[in-house]
């Protein structure tokens, strides 16, 4: 190629990568700058003569989109660990560097809703903390109970590490296969989902979001779970068919609902699961961390590198 590669980034990157992307001299960077949502004619406008994307998950590229495309166009670099993009190109994305992120804001929420930190939170703001109680805002707490991490991947497995320290007796995970490897260390056992559910005190939604796990959680499901259990979501918002979910907690089949991922994002702030008691929403942060966040984004530069220039990304999708 005798001109300069183009690669265009739909977004503003952390600091660090930002810095980086901006010194870049084999490559043309163009960038959507604005902190706002790129829009669709803008995405059009910013892909029709580039060599390279650098995007966002929630920027759906399609296959419609990339009809619109260059001919030149090599390679697709999502800045997630998640990649339900379309495909046909080659796909790079941002997996291991989140993992420690991601399974923190599983372990917060955990406690959130264990320790009914929405209400207590709810009383300081509100000025109705009253007197100290001796029986009033109690929680649970996660000594001797069963963990059951749904989805044993980098996360879930990260997940489960941090949480056996809590005093678990026992965990429990459901995946498409056993992970026996991954499971030794923390004396894991494998469970299909439906025994997982009907045990465990604390459920850990750790999988990938795709055609057998979109509304996996849905009225049928609730009705195993313990009425105690805790639900947390850090994965994909589709995964719990939210109405139902709303239905179970009026009904009392589940204690608490702790989701970092909602359909639609941002959630109105009207939806009844926000004001639901039982129910904690984090607003996807699940990866927001300043260390996280740039290494997802020099991830995604080195994937769209590589990718203009013909070698292996470091982190291909591999479908
Ligand atoms: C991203 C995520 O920050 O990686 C993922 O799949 O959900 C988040 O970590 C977000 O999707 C931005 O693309």
């Amino acid at each position: 190629m005798s001109r300069r590669p183009i690669i265009f980034v739909t977004r503003e990157l952390p600091s660090l990568a930002q810095r980086r992307l901006e010194s870049l001299a084999s490559v043309e960077i163009r960038q959507h700058n604005s902190n706002t949502a790129i829009t669709r004619p803008q995405l059009l406008a910013g892909i029709k003569d580039a060599d390279g994307l650098i995007c966002l998950l929630s920027e759906k590229i399609d296959s419609e989109l990339l009809r619109h495309a260059s001919p030149n166009l090599k390679v697709i670099s999502t800045v997630s660990v998640g990649y339900d993009h379309s495909h046909g190109l080659k796909l790079g994305y941002t997996p291991d560097v989140l993992t420690d992120a991601t399974a923190d804001t599983t372990v917060l929420l955990a406690l959130m809703a264990s320790r009914k930190a929405k209400q207590g939170l709810e009383s300081v703001h509100s000025g109705t903390w009253g007197a100290f109680s001796l029986s009033r805002g109690l929680g649970t707490q996660f000594t001797d109970k069963t963990l059951g991490i749904v989805g044993f991947g980098r996360i879930g497995v990260a997940t489960a590490h941090r949480l056996m320290p809590f005093g678990f007796k026992r965990v429990l995970y459901s995946a498409s296969r056993p992970h026996e490897e991954r499971a030794r260390p923390l004396n894991a056992q494998f469970a299909e989902l439906d025994e997982l559910l009907a045990q465990a005190d604390l459920v850990c939604v750790c999988c990938p979001l795709n055609a057998k796990t979109q509304g996996l959680f849905s009225m049928d499901k609730f009705r195993i779970m313990k009425q105690s259990a805790i639900l947390v979501n850090t994965a994909r918002g589709a995964i719990i068919n939210q109405e139902d979910l709303l239905k179970a907690l009026d009904q009392g089949l589940l204690a608490h609902a702790a989701l970092d991922v909602t359909v639609p994002e941002p959630i109105p702030k009207d939806h009844p699961l926000v004001n639901h008691e039982r129910c904690t929403i984090l607003p996807h942060i699940g990866s927001a961390t300043e260390e996280t966040r740039n290494a997802m984004g020099n991830l995604a530069i080195d994937n769209a590198l590589a990718g203009v220039f013909g070698e292996p990304l470091k982190a291909q999708v591999e479908l």
